[in-house]
């Protein structure tokens, strides 16, 4: 009988997580891991994508852009505070630290679609393709979890931010573009 190292077992698993656009790609020292996006109603034209980015030791880069075939248009945004109030904004480019691990969120820094082609339902995957300045484009495949989703499927949800309630959350949609 083989003996296989706990790595190696772990990359066998990994493989077999399914066929096609892997749920995580890494070029470069960037990898981008655990993609998911938030169901849409029927009639949405706007939706969202968050992931996981991590950089290697001694690592920097920027995500630059993003792409997406159920989207006509894909910007990077982050939230801010605002005069007590949390806005989207579009950004140039997410600097990306060293050995750092960035989680896009709900509340937080996302991939927004625009001009979706068709509603994001539950259980699809969705084909995410991102650009950064040094690694170039990976190109990673998202569930689409419940519309109030924080977190991927199978994952612990992500904190949002002490004190802040799932109920509040749900009452952001967007909308203000
Ligand atoms: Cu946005």
């Amino acid at each position: 009988m083989r003996v296989t190292s706990p790595v190696l077992g772990l990359l066998a698993v990994l493989a077999f997580a399914g066929p096609g656009v892997a749920h995580e790609v890494t070029n470069k020292g960037v990898t981008v891991a655990h993609p998911w996006a938030r169901a849409t109603p029927g009639g949405a034209t706007v939706g969202a994508a968050f992931m996981e980015i991590r950089t290697g030791a001694g690592v920097t880069d920027r995500l630059v852009s993003a792409s997406s075939p159920v989207a006509g248009r894909v910007e990077v945004h982050t939230h801010i505070m605002e005069g007590g109030v949390m806005k989207m904004r579009r950004v140039d480019a997410l600097e990306l630290k060293p050995g750092e691990s960035r989680i896009l969120k709900p509340m937080g820094d996302h991939v927004m679609f625009f001009d979706l082609k068709q509603p994001l339902k539950e259980g699809d995957l969705v084909k995410i393709q991102l650009n950064f300045a040094k690694a170039g484009m990976l190109e990673v495949e998202g569930s689409v979890e419940p519309a109030g989703a924080m977190g991927p499927h199978g994952m612990p949800s992500q904190p949002v931010e002490a004190g802040k309630g799932g109920a509040e959350n749900s009452g952001h949609d967007h909308k203000h573009h």
